[in-house]
């Protein structure tokens, strides 16, 4: 049906009748394969976004494409009410990929991170013994955890918030990054959980210190707190391991997956803990209608195999290294600073006579790179994991051709 538009018919069609919750780059994607994608009219870029980090495993996977056609002919949606043929080899085969007892299938990255949220205040209650109602959950600035009205009661970011309260309460927000802040929030007794992003995506890539986690996660524990690992956009071999966490020998108390668990072919997400902090959540207590449906749990063990299968998380940590090490060494007054792990990077611009990062995305894109501006002046660089050398050689000549168009 769409076949014969334009990219100017087709983004007159989203203008007009779409909601205006997004400012996309003028480019009209049709198709994609592997680190590639290409637009209506057949001009061929690399994707440096990968949807955010969910399609880790290159767009369109042959893997993954069979194990949904072949489930989306048997059998599509079950429901919770019964029990499926595909759910517990799903549940066996994850729980067993990242070293936990139980996994609570959802949909949404939001949906996961909603899910440990409530496990956490259920713990808290059932095990800890804080006072009904009473629980909090630590969180950082500048954190991004979706869409929802009690994930946005956790944010700090105006253009999340703003114009959506009454917020939910429960939440003490520190800055990220800062150990004491953390220490002062543990001193009270009814804190439950904190919930954390190994690298903060949203707020621009940014890194935290080295040992922050580790020390972060010791604390927890000295407090008997849940220490809660958003790996939505950093798990699944982006940063150059499994999880970032990894990078810091931590096991989260809970990881909440999303993205990628697909590899970019449908709603997956998940919480994982063990039996302990899982079992406190009872039949009918939580759920959802689409969580662990027979495509979903077929799809994410091709998603999960792919990964290991082309050991993705070593070619990430390879690729990354290279990209990190010809930016930085590439001398140009509009890059300030160039930071990342793995494949999850992003270069800070400093604007340059009226040009910003938005301009250079823009000159970029003509040049055959796809990637997007975050707080007007970082721009994200993550490419599905598949990239070659010579592909990612050959991107960023285009990188640095697009910038020397500013010089
Ligand atoms: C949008 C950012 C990325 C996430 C983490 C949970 C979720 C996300 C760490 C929720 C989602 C997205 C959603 C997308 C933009 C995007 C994003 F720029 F906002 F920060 F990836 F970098 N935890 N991240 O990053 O997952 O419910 O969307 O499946 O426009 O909201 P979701």
């Amino acid at each position: 049906m769409t076949q014969h538009l334009t990219s100017h018919e087709a983004i007159e069609l989203e203008e007009k009748y779409g909601a205006h919750n997004y400012h996309p780059l003028p480019v009209v994607l049709a198709k994609g394969k592997g680190a590639k994608v290409w637009d209506l009219e057949g001009k061929e870029y690399f994707d440096f976004l990968s949807a955010y980090s969910a399609v880790n495993q290159g767009h369109c996977h042959p893997k993954i494409a069979a194990a949904l056609i072949e489930q989306a002919q048997t059998l599509t949606l079950t429901s919770r009410a019964f029990f499926s043929s595909t759910l517990g080899v799903y549940e066996k085969y994850i729980t067993d990929y990242f070293g936990y007892e139980k996994v609570l299938p959802m949909n949404s990255g939001a949906e996961g991170d909603e899910t440990a949220l409530k496990l956490c205040r259920k713990w808290a209650y059932l095990k800890k013994g804080v006072p009904e109602n009473e629980a909090k959950i630590i969180v950082c600035e500048g954190n991004f955890h979706g869409r929802t009205i009690t994930i946005i009661s956790m944010s700090t970011d105006p253009d999340s918030r703003d114009g959506f309260g009454p917020f939910t309460p429960g939440f003490i927000t520190i800055p990220y990054n800062d150990i004491p802040a953390l220490e002062l929030a543990l001193a009270d007794p009814t804190v439950a959980g904190f919930l954390v992003e190994p690298i903060q995506g949203e707020a621009g890539v940014f890194v935290p210190d080295e040992g922050y986690l580790k020390k972060a996660f010791d604390l927890c524990k000295a407090k008997n707190v849940l220490f809660i690992a958003d790996e939505v956009q950093t798990g699944i071999a982006r940063t150059g391991k499994l999880l970032a966490c990894e990078h810091e020998g931590v096991r989260p108390d809970m990881l909440i997956l999303g993205k990628a668990l697909s590899g970019g072919f449908y709603p997956v997400s998940a919480v994982l803990a063990d039996d302990e902090i899982m079992l406190c959540i009872k039949p009918g207590e939580h759920g959802s209608t689409f969580g662990g449906n027979p495509m979903a749990a077929r799809v994410a063990v091709a998603a999960l195999e792919v990964i290991k299968d082309e050991k993705l998380a070593e070619n990430a940590d390879k690729m990354g290294k290279i990209f990190r090490s010809e930016m930085s060494n590439f001398k140009h007054d509009m890059i300030e600073l160039v930071r990342g792990k793995g494949l999850l990077n992003a270069i800070v611009i400093r604007p340059k006579n009226g040009k910003t990062a938005w301009d250079v995305c823009l000159k970029m894109a003509e040049n055959g790179v796809l990637a997007k501006p975050t707080h007007g002046h970082i721009i994200r660089f993550a490419p599905p994991l598949v990239i070659t050398e010579t592909e990612l050689y050959d991107a960023i000549d285009r990188i640095k051709k697009s910038m020397l168009a500013f010089e």
